[in-house]
């Protein structure tokens, strides 16, 4: 019998009933990737959005030199070929970024720079009197295993910045950053909400692809 969402409302009742694929791997075990990073909130989205899909996220924040660079690419590139030739095991660098249109990708790579400088206020008072707003997250992941060639996985996340700060959530820009068909900010979003949208969702969706393929 296929047990379908109508299915389930029927016999239940329920209008908000979600249903979830939980995806195991094939002989059971939960496969450990370690995420070598230093913010916490990057690893808390990471771990909602992989656990039900087989992996276990671990942080281990060992550093690692972020080279200035044109992109997040290059970035992830450098940050895992350091890493892997210290860390033998399964892992992953992300570099992320918002790049506004109207600021001809501003802060983009000097997401970080720019966050710890001007901050949020700052950057809002850049965009004083512009209209449009749009933006772009992005997120890179750099992921490598012992003996194999490490490879590359993006995602994006279209949005509006919005003309003040809205909500405590998340972390970095999130009460800035609306995303597209959203009212609300990822600043007022929980972690699987803004999962649903994310740059790094995104990413970490094409990472399992990847890793499911391989
Ligand atoms: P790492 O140790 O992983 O490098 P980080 O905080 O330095 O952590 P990045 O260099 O990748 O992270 O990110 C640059 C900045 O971009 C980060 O400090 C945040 O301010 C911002 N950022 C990245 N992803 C974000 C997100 O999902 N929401 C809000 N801000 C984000």
């Amino acid at each position: 019998m296929r047990i379908t969402k109508r299915f389930i409302q029927r016999y239940l009742g329920d209008n908000n009933i979600s249903i979830y694929l939980v995806v195991y791997p094939a002989d059971g075990q939960m496969k450990t990737v370690y995420f070598i990073t230093g913010n916490k909130g990057k690893v808390l989205e990471a771990s909602e959005k992989l656990r039900p899909l087989g992996f276990t996220v671990v942080q281990k924040d060992l550093g690692y030199p972020e080279v200035q660079a044109d992109t997040l690419e290059e970035v992830a590139r450098h940050g895992i070929d350091h890493v892997r030739e210290r860390f033998q095991h399964p892992c992953m660098v992300e570099d992320a970024g918002l790049f506004i249109d109207a600021l001809h990708g501003f802060p983009g790579v000097y997401s970080k720079y720019v966050f710890f400088t001007i901050g949020l206020p700052g950057v809002l008072r850049l965009l004083d009197d512009v209209t449009e707003r749009t933006a772009v997250f992005r997120s890179v992941y750099a992921y490598s295993e012992p003996k194999k060639k490490p490879f590359l996985v993006a995602g994006e996340c279209t949005g509006v910045i919005t003309s003040t700060l809205r909500g405590t959530n998340g972390f970095g820009y999130d009460p800035i950053f609306c995303p597209e068909f959203e009212k609300r900010t990822f600043g007022e979003m929980t972690v699987d909400e803004k999962n649903q949208y994310s740059h790094r969702a995104k990413a970490l969706e094409a990472l399992v692809v990847k890793l499911k393929n391989k």
